[in-house]
């Protein structure tokens, strides 16, 4: 187990504050919370990189922890986006609206908000460098940067998005488009697309597609209307359960999987998107769209790439149990940022604060982490506007269920906790710290069972 030990600091960030911190770093890690030097502008006990699901929530445990003038939270957003709700947005059965709010209401009180972007991390100095040559130091760093979304490494892509029949739920600048081109779609192709590439929420490509199978037999449009899913993947969700499940459905609603297809260039001009054969190299196809349904190829955030606490690939090197950095013991990675080999969801973050806020505790304490994370990520796959499976999985790519029932079936029950219950426990119970996922409901639910 890495016990946190300091060894430098950033150079020049204030005359005293290396001195300071000099003589802090001989102090055990305990005794630091109360130091005067938590008042200063370019210090911080806790650090934490990113506003989003990970950062808010690990911000508002750390208040509880080290107190709210000890913690400060770099983001550079005007606006928080509860993201799941995007992909009924895009098929017209929520609001664009409430689906974000003020990133200044999101902020736990006291904490804080430091509106600015990270541009380099310098961990073996204890401080990060942001835009405008400002420099912030800290005692422990939370990274919690998301991921970035690539729609430029589709060729013709980022114009295709000024024309209509193209849409994309990924972003909150293109997810209303989806919505106009499923409402233009007269007949012909409706395709949607899986990049080759991680992705957050792995679901959604495909949730977007049933949803809109589901307007158009709604409609009237159905018997024109071919739909076809081309991913880049060779199967149709990870987990064997559920992608049974979901074979059925597919079978039964008459969609085609073209699998291992994969998006290189979008003609908006003529309306075709082509696609790379991944089992035939050199080989693409061009398809006829009336409606395109984009999921954008992502990676690392840039200031990750080639970082000292990324790995090769440009994530986030951490410790898979305890969400720790792998070297250096005095930073913690949560989200889609990180390494950690499970599926990217706002449930799994869920999973993870509660694990971190742990470690932390005992990295303060000087003692070994304790709690572990067993991967836990959920993923309500909505097959209808009133019906979803609820998946939920850990690292071995097992299901792991909160309900004594078989969640694999389409429920209207499933569908309302997306739809209505999840939104609000986003934003009242994780993002304030106090939600750390089902693990304690799954176990009492399921006692009577034993
Ligand atoms: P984010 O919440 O994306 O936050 C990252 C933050 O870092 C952002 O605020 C960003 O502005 C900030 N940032 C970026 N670069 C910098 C920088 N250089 N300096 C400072 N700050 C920076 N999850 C589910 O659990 N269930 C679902 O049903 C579901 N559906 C989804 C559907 C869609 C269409 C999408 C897009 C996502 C969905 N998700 C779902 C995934 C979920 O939203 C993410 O996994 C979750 O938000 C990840 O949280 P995070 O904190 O890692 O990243
Ligand atoms: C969850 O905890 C969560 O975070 C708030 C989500 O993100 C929106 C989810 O989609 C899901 C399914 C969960 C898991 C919660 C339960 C009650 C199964």
């Amino acid at each position: 187990m890495a016990t946190v030990g300091f060894v430098s600091s950033c150079a020049g960030v204030r005359p005293m504050v290396p001195l300071l911190r000099q003589g802090v770093q001989k102090m055990r890690s305990s005794q630091l919370h109360t130091t005067a030097r938590s008042a200063s502008k370019d210090y911080y006990e806790v650090l934490v990189l990113g506003g989003g699901t990970g950062g808010v929530s690990m911000s508002a445990r750390m208040k509880r922890k080290v107190g709210a003038g000890n913690v400060a939270v770099v983001e550079p957003s005007e606006k928080h986006y509860y993201q799941p709700l995007w992909t009924l947005v895009g098929a017209g059965a929520k609001p664009l609206a409430p689906c974000s709010r003020p990133t200044a209401s999101v902020i736990p009180s006291g904490v804080k908000w430091i509106q600015s972007r990270v541009q380099k991390l310098d961990p073996d100095k204890n401080c990060v460098h942001l835009e405008n040559d400002q420099k912030i130091s800290y005692k422990y760093l939370i990274i919690a940067l998301g991921l970035q979304l690539h729609f430029e490494k589709i060729k013709g892509l980022p114009e295709a998005f000024s024309t209509p029949k193209i849409g994309s739920n990924y972003s909150v600048h293109t997810v209303e488009k989806t919505w106009k081109a499923l409402q233009d779609f007269q007949e012909g192709n409706a395709i949607f697309t899986f990049p080759n590439t991680p992705v957050k929420c792995a679901g959604a490509p495909q949730k977007i597609m049933y949803l809109s199978e589901a307007y158009m037999r709604k409609t009237g449009k159905r018997p024109k209307a071919k739909i076809i899913f081309n991913t880049a993947l060779g199967v149709i969700f990870g987990v064997q359960k559920y992608a049974d499940a979901l074979l059925e459905i597919i079978k039964s609603r008459d969609i085609t999987v073209n699998y291992k297809y994969n998006l290189v260039e979008v003609r908006a001009d003529k309306q075709e998107a082509v696609f790379e054969n991944l089992d035939k190299s050199g080989e693409t196809e061009v398809y006829q769209y009336e409606m395109l349904h984009v999921t954008p190829p992502m990676g690392p955030q840039n200031v990750l790439l080639n970082s000292p606490v990324s790995d090769a690939g440009g994530w986030v090197d951490v410790d898979k149990e305890t969400l720790q950095h792998k070297k250096y013991p005095n930073v913690f990675g949560i989200g889609d940022c990180t390494n950690l080999p499970t599926s990217k969801t706002a449930a799994a973050v869920a999973g993870q604060s509660g694990v971190l806020d742990k470690t932390i505790s005992c990295i303060m304490k000087g003692k070994p982490p304790t709690k572990k994370y067993d991967g836990y990520t959920s993923c309500p796959l909505v097959t209808n506007y009133n019906r979803a499976i609820l998946a939920e999985f850990d690292y071995s790519a097992q299901p792991l269920e909160t309900f004594p029932f078989d969640q694999s079936k389409e429920r209207l029950t499933s569908f309302h906790m997306k739809a209505d219950l999840m939104p609000f426990l986003y934003w009242h119970g994780l993002l304030k710290g106090y939600w750390g996922g089902p693990a304690l409901i799954r176990k009492l639910l399921h006692l009577g069972l034993k």
